[in-house]
């Protein structure tokens, strides 16, 4: 989502912070260049232009230029003022009511609305252990209701059942008791949307806001729509008060000017972000995440979280240690390869990982085949556990089973077993600090193509 902010901005700190000390010209210099790339990211020029006055007095000031790292200290100051951009503290979801509390989630049409409800659904079961109830008012799409039926059922989660021709106001009616009934403790509405905001549509969400008493009033926005999901949310705002804004779609590859001005343009605070189509493709927004990400400082923390919600802690201590000792294995390979698959290949770990932009563009520039993951877990998982921790007893007649059991052939056991060398001899390399943090070595890339 931000990749070109984070390159430019990049570009711009590791030039400033090469400069043993800096003068008011560069500096002003430095902002300009801020400013230029914000704005290319789509940032509405009102939050553009107060983000550049706010950081202004303090990256000018005495304390920057006298400061010893003074590229350093400008980053900071940047950082601190994009997290306050963002929002400042997590807002995390309100479900302070008597039960049953309702949720609205308002949107255009195609926003990700239906989606969200269930994404928003699995998100407050696992993390408030709650019970909830999902309802569908969208009765204009003759499917809408039967899409969020079928989502339920998938993801185990209870939806109303659906009575043919209820208009909204009664289908809520019907809600409530259900949810009275099934002890349900927060109602999840999701709603019809339109292709443009309209007065009918804006009518009827009053009403059904009326009916439903919501704790949260949920704007449901496109992020990739940039500064029109601004104006839309703006819009939403003035007619029936909105409490809080998701941003879907941050998975793709707009240029993130929506998540930047939404909060100072609106007042209203993002919570969470949907970040793919699978129903666990969500997350909580981190306003001091996602600005170490923009600034390619790296979400480590998220992928820390990542990987561990998946992985054997145990496992990772261990090759975090090995690592360390600049020992690798087959077996810490495999871990590797299965954590790249469950974080969205190679790209999603990089993209996570501190300063790699540049590791990033080379990955891409190279073209790996991820296909190429796949087969060499294959591989290595015809190997027994001795051969995985000892590669070189792996001799002519072990390759032979091995490629067999693993539905390849030699050939490409051998390339594997060359590529785990090298990385071998990198992983060494690394543990004694000769390759610089974000990074990848050429002779490795070739290796993986
Ligand atoms: N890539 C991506 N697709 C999403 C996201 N949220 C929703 N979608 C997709 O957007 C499309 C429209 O979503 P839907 O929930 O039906 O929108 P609605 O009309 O507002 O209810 C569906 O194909 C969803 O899978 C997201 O965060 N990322
Ligand atoms: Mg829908």
């Amino acid at each position: 989502m931000f990749e070109n902010l984070t390159f430019k901005l990049e570009g711009i700190f590791n030039k400033l912070k090469k400069a043993p000390s800096l003068n008011e010209a560069q500096v002003e210099t430095g902002l300009k260049e801020i400013r230029q790339a914000l704005l290319a990211a789509d940032v509405a020029l009102p939050v553009v232009k107060k983000f550049i006055e706010d950081i202004k007095p303090k990256a000018i000031g005495q304390e920057i230029i006298r400061s010893t790292s003074p590229g350093q200290m400008l980053v900071k100051i940047v950082y601190d003022q994009l997290v306050e951009l963002l929002g400042g503290k997590v807002d995390t979801i309100n479900l302070k009511a008597v039960p049953p509390a309702s949720i609205l989630l308002v949107g255009l049409q195609g926003s990700g609305k239906t989606t969200t409800a269930v994404k928003l659904a699995k998100n407050i079961e696992k993390n408030f252990n709650k019970k909830i109830l999902l309802v569908s008012l969208d009765i204009y799409r003759p499917a809408a209701q039967e899409q969020l039926k079928i989502l339920c059922e998938k993801n185990k989660l209870n939806a109303l059942p659906i009575v043919k021709d209820q208009v909204p106001v009664d289908i809520v009616k019907r809600a409530n008791n259900a949810a009275q009934l099934s002890g349900s403790d927060i109602i999840i509405f999701d709603t019809a949307g339109r292709t443009q905001i309209d007065l009918s549509m804006m009518t009827e969400i009053k009403s059904i806001k009326e009916e439903t008493k919501p704790v949260e009033t949920i704007l449901v926005a496109d992020s990739l729509t940039g500064q029109i999901a601004v104006k839309i949310a703006s819009e939403f705002d003035k007619s029936v008060q909105l409490t809080s804004i998701i941003l879907t779609r941050m998975d793709g590859d707009g240029r993130g000017g929506a998540a930047l001005s939404m909060k100072q343009t609106t007042g209203r605070p993002i919570k969470f972000i949907g970040v793919g189509e699978k129903i666990d493709d969500f997350e909580t927004f981190y306003p001091d995440r996602l600005a170490n990400r923009i600034l390619g400082m790296g979400d480590v923390v998220s992928l820390v979280e990542k990987a561990s919600q998946d992985l054997d802690e145990e496992k990772i201590k261990k090759a975090e240690e090995n690592l360390k000792k600049g020992k690798f294995t087959f077996e810490d390979y495999l871990m590797q390869i299965r954590q790249m698959k469950k974080m969205g290949g190679m790209e999603g770990v990089l993209s996570l990982l501190p300063g790699v932009s540049k590791a990033k563009e080379q990955m891409k520039n190279a073209n790996v085949d991820e296909k190429l993951l796949s087969q060499n877990e294959a591989i290595i998982l015809s190997m027994t556990k001795k051969e995985r921790e000892n590669p070189e007893i792996i001799s002519g007649s072990r390759r032979k089973r091995i490629s067999l059991g693993s539905g390849t052939d030699v050939q490409n056991l051998n390339r594997l077993l060359k590529q785990f060398k090298m990385m071998s001899k990198m992983m060494k390399k690394m543990s004694q600090g000769k390759i610089p943090k974000g990074q990848i070595p050429d002779e490795l890339l070739n290796n993986l193509k």
